[in-house]
């Protein structure tokens, strides 16, 4: 069963969302108007189990240049719906909008409603709800989102429909993901095939991400527009791309910290961040013509010290004229230097241009943040590289780098066992860390290094 939670702006709407989804996944807050592209989630109360889906407030924003697509989205939404949660302001009682509304749904869709009082932890309030009935759309169900009230009641009218929709009670899938096998680095490549991809589009505000992602889906989706900040709550979309299902995630633009005044900004730029640290992948979009602005750093070495695989998108490119991509990809090797030989691929989202090569990009760099490298050759590769380019003196004598051996993937991970690890300097781990992305072609890698005491473990001879 799906339902869609629909109603004026600031009626808590969002709130209900995040009190059937058990997480606070959409943002909220006080002021109206802050949820913007809808967006669906696995949701549950007591044993029902079904789809919920968050949109965003309609009336009140008639000279909102985003209104119209805000608009012609929900409706898009609506018609996937089994059933409508009509939400009103229970406190405030009912208004010209809320009977506008309802009037404007009627006139387009069949869907059957109920009508949810939020805002309801007062006696009083219950009280005063007859008016409500003149919507023609049933007895409110008084409810407080916020507190957790009223959820009783309605568990028994959404039983009650799901009964009449004759609906199966299948689970839902709640993505509980990853087995705790031990790790073994001369284990086969994984298949990576059967794996849902999380991607995560991340950027600067009106950079062209979500228009990014509706060139991907191929439909308009998202809002996209011409001012910085449309995107707001960061929107998970199921997408299946050559046979792989992908997680796409959109984000609301990351300004930098100290340009940042208000709640709403914070809430969700820490929204991006979190989708960062759950993606896989990320793709960071570039506006073409301001490439590269220490914002852009910001964000990729944030990506990088998470230990996600980055690529850079130039979006924008059909704004362009001759070759501005060699310089930029100079300037990429000088100003991330943590790690060489990230994926620079230049796109117009607006155009469709260039999608199929970064998606190529995405899965070559996924594999690449899977690799495995095993123990054996790891250490021949070792030998011969210290051979070359031995480490440097400490207080007279060499540090002895014993071993070493991968304990993880994504990132990639390896501990170097040596005889003193604070005296190894930064520069000769650096130098390390370079020759095996070299040697081992991993361009473009998060990889992790640690330094620890110690003998080879797993030589028990002495
Ligand atoms: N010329 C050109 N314009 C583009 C391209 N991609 C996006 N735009 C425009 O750039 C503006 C911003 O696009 P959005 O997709 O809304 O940007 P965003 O990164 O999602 O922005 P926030 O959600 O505010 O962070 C819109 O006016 C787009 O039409 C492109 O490839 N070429
Ligand atoms: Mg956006």
């Amino acid at each position: 069963m799906r339902i869609a939670i629909i109603g004026r702006p600031n009626v808590g709407k969002s709130t209900l969302f995040n009190r059937l989804v058990g997480k606070k996944i959409a943002i909220v807050d006080d002021i109206a108007g802050v949820t913007r592209d809808w967006r669906a989630m696995p949701a549950r109360l007591a044993d029902l189990k079904f789809e919920i889906i968050d949109t965003a407030g309609l009336l009140g924003f008639e000279h909102d240049t985003l209104f119209k697509q805000i608009e012609s989205q929900t409706e898009d939404v609506l018609k996937t719906a089994d059933l409508i949660l009509f939400v009103v302001d229970g406190r405030e009682g009912l208004v010209a909008n809320d009977e506008n509304l309802v009037r404007k749904l009627r006139k387009k869709l069949q869907t059957p409603m109920v009508l949810i009082a939020n805002k309801c932890e007062n006696q009083k309030t219950i009280d005063n709800l007859g008016d409500f009935y003149r919507l023609g759309i049933g007895e409110p169900v008084a409810v407080a989102a916020e507190h957790g009230i009223g959820l009783g009641d309605l568990y028994d009218v959404l039983k009650e429909r799901s009964v009449s929709l004759g609906e199966d009670q299948a689970a839902m899938n709640y993505d509980d993901e990853d087995e705790d096998t031990p790790f073994d680095p001369n284990a086969a490549p994984e298949d990576l095939s059967d794996r849902t991809l999380n991607l995560a589009i991340i950027g600067r505000p009106n950079a062209g991400k979500s228009t990014l992602i509706n060139a991907l889906l191929g439909q308009n989706r998202l809002l996209t527009g011409d001012m910085p900040g449309v995107t707001r709550d960061a929107i998970h979309l199921d997408w299946t791309y050559e046979g792989r299902n992908i997680q796409l995630v959109d984000t609301a633009g990351m300004r930098r910290k100290s340009r940042i005044n208000k709640r709403l900004e914070r809430l969700s730029v820490s929204d991006s961040l979190k989708a960062i640290r759950y993606a896989e992948v990320t793709i960071l979009v570039l506006d073409a013509q301001t490439p590269l602005e220490k914002q852009d750093l910001t964000i990729a070495e944030h990506v990088i010290k998470e230990g996600r695989s980055l690529i850079i998108a130039v979006n924008k490119s059909d704004l362009m004229k001759g070759d501005f991509l060699s310089e930029l990809r100079k300037r990429l090797l000088y100003v991330l230097p943590q790690v060489k030989g990230i994926p620079c691929i230049p796109i117009s989202a607006k155009n469709s241009k260039n999608l199929d090569k970064l998606m190529k990009m995405v899965f070559a760099q996924e594999q690449l943040w899977n690799t495995r490298i095993g123990t054996s050759l790891l250490n021949q590769w070792l030998a011969e590289t210290i051979s070359h380019h031995p480490p440097p003196l400490a207080g007279g004598t060499r540090i002895r780098l014993k071993y070493m051996t991968q304990i993880k993937t994504r990132p990639p991970t390896f501990v170097l066992f040596i005889s003193k690890p604070a005296e190894l300097l930064d520069s000769y781990l650096r130098y390390l860390l370079n020759k095996l992305r070299e040697d081992f072609d991993l361009p473009g890698v998060p990889i992790r290094f640690q330094v620890r005491k110690g003998k080879n473990p797993y030589d028990n001879k002495k």
